[in-house]
């Protein structure tokens, strides 16, 4: 057989294959066909027989051409193997999944709602250039009481209704104030800080819960006056509750700041519709959304600043109190009791 004939009649085997393989569907068909062609009887080694036969300067070309064929074979059935085995999967799988079925949405968790509160009040504070302070839950009574000025028989420690631990020596504390102590007497002026937190006290009705969240607010500098407090507590009620919202300070009594209010906001629920039955203000189109006042200087001094150089205001607010105003929730316990088809809606 001549080189050209021998040449010619490879490439036709390689095609002949190539076209074959394509009609097998089975590992074991395709490696039948695999030895028919480079099996030791099969077409290929056949004409490498007649290689022998050509012209020495022949037989390198030749034998390239070979080498070719056989790996452009091998290659071929590698690739065909690999599109059965991934089509084999597919239908495996199809077998098992309905793939035309809706996917499992997966509920996905989200912060609780008075989470929520905190978190979106400490922005707005953090807008105006309050940053965030911290202190313990368990607290002891200088912190608590003493250095926010309650003398020892001081009714206003009965009020609050405390939980003591450790025998008296430390306490639940009972307010988000001693949060004020501890930063003064770790900080010098000027101070400006919000702490948020939980805080407790021995009080259950629908409006008060035994373990509730508030958020303090601090700041000391130089010539700082009321209308500050006010400007900053007006700027928060529009910011959180809305714009058309104007709030109004009551001359209150706390032993840590003098002069001292209670802060009422509008009702946001009846702003526009007839209060008298409104269950959020209870008719009185106010509601009291914390207390504030400015910082008396006997605390200063308690923890040394300059009462010549610096004064300072103080507020507290109940997040929970806040939620209810929001969300229009009457009953304080909604937020601990756990029901999902209540935390959901937040
Ligand atoms: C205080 O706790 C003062 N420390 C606030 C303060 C800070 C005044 C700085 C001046 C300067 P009061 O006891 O009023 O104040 O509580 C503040 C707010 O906490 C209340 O207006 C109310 O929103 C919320 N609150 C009080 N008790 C409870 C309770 N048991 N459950 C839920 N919220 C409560």
């Amino acid at each position: 057989m001549a080189t050209e004939e021998l040449i010619s009649k490879l490439t036709s085997l390689n095609e002949e294959f190539a076209n074959a393989l394509i009609q097998l569907s089975s590992e074991q068909e395709i490696r039948e066909v695999q030895a028919k062609y480079l099996g030791k009887k099969g077409m290929v080694s056949a004409l490498m027989r007649e290689m022998g036969k050509l012209p020495p300067e022949d037989k390198r070309t030749v034998g390239a051409a070979f080498n070719k064929v056989k790996s452009s074979i091998a290659g071929a059935v590698e690739g065909r193997l690999g599109e059965l085995a991934a089509a084999a999967e597919k239908a495996d799988l199809e077998r098992t999944v309905d793939v035309s079925l809706p996917g499992r949405v997966r509920a996905s968790g989200h912060t609780h709602i008075v989470t929520q509160v905190r978190d979106e009040s400490v922005a707005i504070f953090g807008e105006l250039g309050f940053e965030v302070a911290e202190g313990p839950q368990i607290e002891n009574d200088f912190h608590n009481f003493e250095a926010l000025g309650f003398a020892k028989d001081h009714p206003a420690r009965d009020e609050q209704d405390t939980f003591f631990v450790d025998d008296g020596k430390l306490l639940l504390r009972t307010h988000t104030s001693p949060v004020q102590i501890r930063t003064m007497l770790s900080e010098a002026p000027p101070i400006k800080i919000v702490a948020p937190g939980a805080v407790y006290r021995r009080d259950d009705d629908p409006t008060h819960s035994p373990m509730f969240g508030q958020i303090e607010g601090l700041l000391i500098d130089e010539n700082v006056r009321f209308s500050d407090l006010k400007g900053v507590l007006l700027h928060f009620v529009k910011r959180y509750f809305g714009e058309d919202l104007e709030i109004r300070f009551r001359p209150s009594f706390f032993p840590f700041v003098e002069p001292g209010a209670e802060v009422d906001m509008q009702c946001s629920f009846c702003i526009d519709t007839d209060s008298s039955r409104c269950r959020v203000c209870k008719g009185t189109t106010w509601v009291e959304i914390g207390g504030a006042g400015m910082v008396d200087p006997v605390v200063l001094e308690h923890v040394n600043i300059d009462t010549e150089k610096y004064t300072g205001f103080a507020f507290g607010m109940g997040l929970e109190r806040m939620a209810m105003l929001r969300h229009g929730v009457n009953d304080i316990k909604n937020f601990y009791e756990g029901d999902m088809r209540f935390l959901t809606q937040f």
